[in-house]
């Protein structure tokens, strides 16, 4: 049995969150999530407000366990989406691609327990004083928006930086991660790409394919030029966009290319046109089964490494 601080913290079983994907993590798959143990997420993304809601509303009606909203910050619709989370009583608030400070005050007051990634030690810091419950250190090796330094790199840093429970994020696929992460100083793993593969996650049949397919050298980062570095597969869109990017294209011509990709990826499995976000380790995702097993797996995978890891010391 794994458990940690953030467990009793959060009344979760094991210490396992899903990522907040922005267009895939619904409240069908948050509920799967909390009710295999770990802590299911709804993400917001770029969605209005009421879209958010709903999510929320079905993710309770599925499970009675916590569940937690991933509030994308440079969202147009951050500031309602900020206040639908109190009314919806969410029990956790986790925040990407910014800075939530000024969020933050009002979560708390509802007594939303709020969980901020961190992509540097000033803004753990930051986050520490203003009475964030735990962090969550996102490497550069994950899918989606990316930070600069590695999951290796910057768990350790953040851990010495905060008295708060630190959970790893990106690179995690197995219980070998999940070792490793405690090892760095966390006390629990977030994972996104593995459960991208989840049987209650309802993205397009292409998207699951290209993941259980998918090889070590398949993803690549797009977006540095506007500042928005994004990891995804490595498929004509973002070789399309990598070429545009870093041959003279304008900043609205960027733009233009990026509008919608990730929709195309997520609702029709646009090969030609979608951005398919995806981790570095979409190459250790080799099938689709129940969220519920993949949390079950990996705790079970890291068990005997951990309980072995003293013979190491002779
Ligand atoms: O947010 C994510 N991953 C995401 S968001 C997203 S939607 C999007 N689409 C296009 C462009 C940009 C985003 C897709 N994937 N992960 C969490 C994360 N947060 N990674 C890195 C950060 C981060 C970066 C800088 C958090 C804070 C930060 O601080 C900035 C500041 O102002 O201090």
């Amino acid at each position: 049995m794994i458990r940690s601080e953030i467990c009793e913290m959060l009344g979760i079983r094991y210490p396992v969150f899903q990522g907040g994907m922005a267009w895939i993590a619904d409240g069908k798959l948050a509920a799967a999530v909390s009710n295999g143990g770990g802590l299911g997420i709804v993400a917001a993304g770029n969605a209005p407000g009421e879209y958010v809601r709903e999510q929320i509303r079905i993710a309770k009606s599925l499970t009675d366990r916590p569940i937690g909203v991933n509030i994308m910050l440079m969202s147009p619709f951050v500031d309602e989406v900020a206040k639908i989370v109190v009314e919806e009583g969410a029990e956790v608030v986790t925040t990407g691609a910014g800075n939530p400070s000024k969020y933050m005050e009002a979560w708390k007051v509802a007594n939303i327990k709020v969980i901020p990634v961190v992509a540097s030690v000033a803004l753990a810091k930051l986050m520490t004083r203003l009475g964030a419950s735990a962090l969550i250190a996102e490497g550069g090796e994950s899918g989606g928006h990316v930070g600069e330094l590695t999951t290796m790199a910057l768990v350790p840093q953040i851990c010495d930086a905060t008295t708060l429970p630190v959970i790893a994020a990106g690179g995690i696929a197995d219980g070998r991660g999940f070792a490793a992460a405690l090892m760095l100083g966390a006390c629990g793993v977030q994972m996104g790409t593995r459960f991208l593969a989840a049987e209650e996650c309802t993205i397009h049949p292409i998207y699951k394919e290209k993941i259980v397919k998918a090889n070590d050298l398949c993803t690549m980062v797009t977006g540095k030029r506007l500042g928005h570095p994004v990891r995804s597969l490595r498929t004509q869109f973002a070789r399309r966009y990598s070429k545009a990017e870093y041959g003279g294209a304008s900043d609205e011509e960027l733009e233009a290319l990026a509008t919608g990709a990730l929709r195309l990826a997520v609702q029709e499995g646009d090969t030609e046109n979608g951005c398919f976000l995806a981790g570095q380790i979409a190459a250790m995702v080799d099938r689709v089964q129940p969220a519920a097993d993949i949390i079950k797996e990996v705790i079970e995978e890291a068990e005997p490494l951990l309980s072995r890891a003293s013979s190491w010391v002779k």
